[in-house]
């Protein structure tokens, strides 16, 4: 049986099989964790995404880890918050952790950590982000061991309250 865990700190240092990425529809990289995971990974992961030609919202693709601890990284795009009505949002956050879980099941992944997907410059809101993020994991990830890597305070003093038995 998997685990969930909850901690506070940067996705880009996790050691384990995959990571996931919050990417956009192009995969060629941005801002926020998709910076970060793309700074510290080195050139050679944008070359691999600029053959993948692209994620639908809700859709997973997987990639080398190259410079990063983790083997893998696992590209995902979660949905844009006011480009969709709050039902269709959930349903599309919830294709990403489940279609991520689905691809590092596919690739042996036993170990993988999650950022908050859409909670930053998406604009999902982080508390409602949170409850379908666990919610998911709990559902589709029962094999995985997974980490929910919370970066903004925020977000972190968000999951004290609401999920405590999850946190470190
Ligand atoms: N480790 C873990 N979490 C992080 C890190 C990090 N190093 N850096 C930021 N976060 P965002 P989105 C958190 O904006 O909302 C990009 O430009 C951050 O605090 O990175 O899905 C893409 O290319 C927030 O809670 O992703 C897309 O265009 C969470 O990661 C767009 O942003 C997600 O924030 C995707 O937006």
């Amino acid at each position: 049986m998997g685990k969930i865990r909850i901690i506070s700190g940067d996705i880009t240092q996790f050691t384990g099989d995959a990571i996931v990425n919050a990417a956009n529809e192009s995969l060629l990289g941005g801002g926020g964790v998709d910076g970060a995971i793309h700074r510290a990974a080195g050139s050679g992961l944008l070359k691999e995404c600029a053959t993948l030609g692209g994620c639908r919202t809700g859709e997973a693709k997987i990639t080398g880890g190259y410079n990063l601890k983790a083997r893998f990284v696992i590209h995902t795009v979660g949905p844009v918050y006011y480009e969709h009505s709050p039902e269709e949002n959930r349903v599309l956050l919830q294709n990403c952790y489940k279609n991520s879980l689905e691809v590092a099941r596919k690739n042996e992944c036993h170990s993988v950590a999650f950022p908050l997907i859409s909670a930053g410059v998406y604009g999902y809101p982080k508390e409602e982000a949170l409850s379908v993020a666990i919610e998911t994991i709990r559902r589709y990830g029962e094999d995985i061991d997974a980490v929910l890597i919370l970066f903004d305070r925020g977000a972190y003093g968000i999951a004290r309250e609401k999920f405590i038995e999850f946190c470190d």
